[in-house]
């Protein structure tokens, strides 16, 4: 489609403007839709119309004259089509977020809007008949719950939930109007360990508020600004204020104005203030279950990944976030984090087996580690992500049990992470009645095509009824979302989001999802991760460089005996290293990297290539498909003959020395390559752009937002091997003949991460959303209770039933246990 195709009146819908773009071309599309129909019921992809509609229209004027005019742009935004002959059902999307339901008859050409039901019910009939027309079969609406939360309505707002509950919160508080007195409620709440914060009863109207205000203002403007908050407690306590305001007279003065304007018009700026500033959050509680949890020797070990790393990461910056602003609000408070992760006894060498562990480089945070319990008593062994979902209820009470005794108190902020993490959070926080954030890292649906249609094809190895039953009942539990990118909620203009796919799905047998999140909610926040940069600092930094790894990293490197730690050798160490490191996952396409390399004589000629993951045994792996992609490895240095050019490294579980090996890449003025078939976000991405080590990633998700293509850095399409190895090696041609463009593109990167991805502005954005989302939940209390009580039902009735009666899972929980 062009550039200058036609996009849609405003005014208009796909349904109402369907029809005259049809007659337009009436005698092609009788023959397209012929196509289409002629084979019978099946769901058809964009390039499968696209294919079919070339074999009618030979004529290519033709075609390209049709495909520029509004058909073309329809047939371009369609995800994919459901072909019920004579009908053909289209799911158009014509920007992110948005979707319309169009059937066509292949008779009369005839066009009619049908509902997401109804578009669901004709997806069914393609595989499922008899669940499409059974009257009784299942539907879950969540939108149904949503009577009066307001909702974004523009594409390029959402993700953005924090700045618009401002503005909402603006118009909801205007002068009298009853929310202004649940913001007063709100504020007579606050305490810790039962002591008044804010305000007290003596406060407790708009008016009384408000006038006292005015008499704390003028009392405050006549003390110098750095007056100890101490010095005035006692006369401010007499008027109703407690602690929390501020530490001095200045702040103090500046936290009671945003809220004596809020109270007389309010506006978004001093709402996100004044919010910002409250004493809110203390004990904060991160759900991260599945995997080898640990802080040293546990990355590249089955399921752990860059998930590990985001939340231990995490914990630092918030606890530096919370201890600054506890400070600032006057208050002599000690914050608490626990990272409550699974207690693996079998630990494989690793700390997974300690119950509680300081976190590193914190001052009150742990790891709090539950095992696993069944009537046998405790699971032994890790269990894979995809299994793990009969122990999660057992897992939620006794970890709620253990927190409430270590914290002494309940929590004020549950995070999950992940499906496994979510659950448990989304559990736990409705049991302590806890504001509840989630983060999903990467959600399964979107990977394999079609996984919910066909879930029964891939239900014995992943178990995706369950993923995506817990999934939705996780973002809908949640009081907010924190995604690292927008392309996970929203994808981007082609390519649908990752929450986005869960807005009407259907599981043919178990449940048609007629409504399941909608990403316009105000919920939806992306704060993107940062890496740590005392450890991943740019390769100038001289001084600070942890020079000791050196001569390891030489041995790893260009060393030529092969052993487990390395196989393959550098013949000429002069060239350039193209280096990538990660979990030997398919969807890592490591392999698909090696084969572009092993295919590409010019890249070869130019540089060497380096890799960092998995090990090379693949009998060892338990891993399912960790295993395939060691084979695979093997079979293409054989294929290519690549000894020489290449060493494959085992993965490696020191954050310090890959620190020191990015920027040893950096030195040889070569590049780091992330070629994933698609990447949530792309921690390895941000880690070598911070070492100043240029950076080529794959155009699938996360990394595309991430890096602005040739500027600080590039994206290779992980689907065109020979186009991307050609753009790689276009930039080392280029770096020969222009001596600073490799470090122009170094500096572009390190600039992009300062700008948008550190740990700083993460914690800033998510201690902010704590704090709003807490009084937001209370304000939508009734909707809230209304949803909660809706999950429940859905909980039990459906989930529970779900992993009981799973016969893969039952399987495989025996399997454990005969293991014990
Ligand atoms: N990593 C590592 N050793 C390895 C492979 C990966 O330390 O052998 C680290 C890597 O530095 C990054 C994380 O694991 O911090 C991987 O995160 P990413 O977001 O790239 O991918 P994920 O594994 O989470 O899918
Ligand atoms: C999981 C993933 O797949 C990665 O894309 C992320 O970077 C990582 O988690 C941390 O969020």
């Amino acid at each position: 489609m062009g550039s200058n195709a036609p996009a849609l009146k405003r005014s208009e819908s796909i349904a109402e403007s369907m029809p005259e773009a049809l007659r337009q071309s009436r005698y092609h599309m009788k023959r397209c839709f012929a196509k289409y129909t002629e084979k019978g019921k099946r769901l058809m992809k964009v390039h499968h119309l696209m294919k079919e509609m070339e074999q009618v229209i030979d004529d290519k004027s033709e075609r390209t004259q049709l495909l520029e005019g509004l058909l073309g742009y329809i047939l371009c935004t369609t995800q994919e089509a459901a072909v019920v002959p004579p009908h053909v059902a289209f799911a158009v999307r014509p920007s992110p977020g948005f979707w319309e339901y169009v059937k066509v008859s292949a008779n009369d050409l005839s066009v009619e809007g049908i509902s997401s039901t109804d578009y669901l019910k004709f997806k069914e009939m393609t595989m499922v008949e008899t669940w499409a027309i059974d009257e009784n079969a299942l539907e879950i609406d969540f939108g149904a719950m949503d009577f009066s939360m307001p909702h974004l309505t523009l594409s390029s707002s959402i993700g953005n939930g924090v700045g618009y509950v401002s503005k909402f919160l603006t118009s909801k508080l205007n002068n009298n109007s009853p929310s202004a007195q649940s913001l007063v409620d709100y504020l007579l709440s606050l305490n810790h360990q039962g002591q008044n914060l804010m305000i007290n009863e003596t406060l407790n109207t708009v008016p009384k508020l408000q006038s006292a205000l005015i008499v704390a203002e003028t009392a405050l403007s006549s003390l110098p600004k750095d007056t100890p908050f101490q010095s005035f407690e006692t006369r401010f306590k007499e008027w109703g204020f407690e602690k929390g305001w501020g530490d001095n007279a200045e702040r103090v003065q500046d936290t009671m104005h945003s809220l004596s304007e809020i109270f007389q018009a309010p506006d978004p700026l001093n709402m996100d203030r004044f919010f910002g500033r409250l004493p809110v959050i203390f004990n904060v509680v991160l759900l991260s279950v599945h995997g080898y949890f640990g802080q040293s020797d546990v990355l590249g070990l089955p399921d752990t990944g860059g998930q590990v790393v985001y939340v231990l990461d995490q914990v630092v910056a918030l606890e530096e976030e919370l201890l600054l602003r506890i400070k600032q609000q006057g208050l002599n408070v000690k914050p608490q984090i626990l990272v409550v992760t699974r207690l693996i006894p079998d630990a494989k060498g690793t700390k997974c087996n300690v119950e509680l562990e300081p976190v590193m480089n914190t001052k009150h945070s742990h790891i709090l580690r539950v095992p696993f319990t069944t009537e046998n008593g405790v699971l032994r062994q890790w269990v894979s992500r995809f299994d793990i979902y009969p122990y999660l209820e057992k897992f939620t009470q006794d970890a709620t049990r253990k927190i409430v005794e270590i914290m002494e108190v309940k929590p004020d902020l549950i995070i999950g992470n992940y499906t496994d993490g979510n659950l448990v959070a989304s559990l736990m926080a409705s049991k302590l009645d806890t504001t509840l954030g989630t983060i999903a890292h990467a959600l399964e649906k979107t990977k394999y095509e079609d996984s919910d249609i066909k879930w029964k094809e891939f239900d014995s190895k992943y178990h995706f009824s369950c993923q995506f039953t817990a999934d939705l009942i996780a973002m809908n539990s949640a009081d907010f979302i924190i995604t690292s990118t927008y392309q996970e909620i929203a994808g981007s203009k082609d390519r649908v989001g990752q929450y986005e796919s869960h807005t009407a799905f259907t599981l043919p047998g178990l449940h048609r999802v007629v409504s399941g999140i909608n990403v316009f909610d105000p919920k939806f926040n992306i704060a993107s991760p940062g890496a740590d940069q005392s450890v991943y600092f740019p390769y100038t930094d001289k001084a600070k460089r942890f020079t000791a790894f050196r001569p390891a990293l030489e041995e790893l490197l260009f060393n030529k005996v092969e052993n487990a730690q390395h196989i393959g050798y550098l013949e000429d160490r002069k060239k350039p290293i193209i280096f990538s490191m990660a979990r030997l996952d398919t969807v890592k396409n490591i392999t698909g990297l090696t084969e572009w390399y092993g295919k590409n004589k010019r890249l070869r000629t130019l540089v060497n290539l380096v890799i960092v993951g998995g090990f090379f045994d693949p009998s060892k792996s338990k891993d399912r498909e960790e295993a395939s992609e060691i084979k695979k490895m093997h079979e293409l240095i054989e294929r290519y003959k690549l000894k020489g050019q290449i060493r494959w490294i085992a993965a490696q579980t020191d954050r310090k020395r890959n620190g020191e090996l990015y920027r040893f890449v950096a030195d040889t003025k070569g590049a780091f390559v992330q070629p994933a078939l698609y990447e949530a976000f792309g921690l390895t991405v941000i880690e070598a752009m911070n070492c100043g080590l240029p950076t080529f990633a794959t155009s699938e998700g996360g990394p595309a937002e991430i890096i602005v293509d040739g500027v600080s850095g590039f994206h290779v399409d992980p689907n065109k091997g020979e186009e991307s190895s050609d753009k790689i090696a276009d930039f080392f041609v280029k770096c020969k003949e222009d001596n600073e463009y490799w470090n122009r593109i170094s500096i572009q990167g390190l600039e992009r991460i300062n700008e948008r991805y550190t740990w700083k502005i993460y914690a800033n954005k998510v201690v902010n959303m704590g704090c709003i989302y807490s009084f937001w939940r209370r304000l939508y209390n009734d909707e809230k209770k209304a949803k909660g009580r809706y999950i429940h039902t859905f909980y039990n009735l459906q989930f529970n039933n779900l992993y009981r009666n799973n016969d893969g899972i039952r399987v495989l929980v025996k399997g454990y246990l005969e293991e014990l």
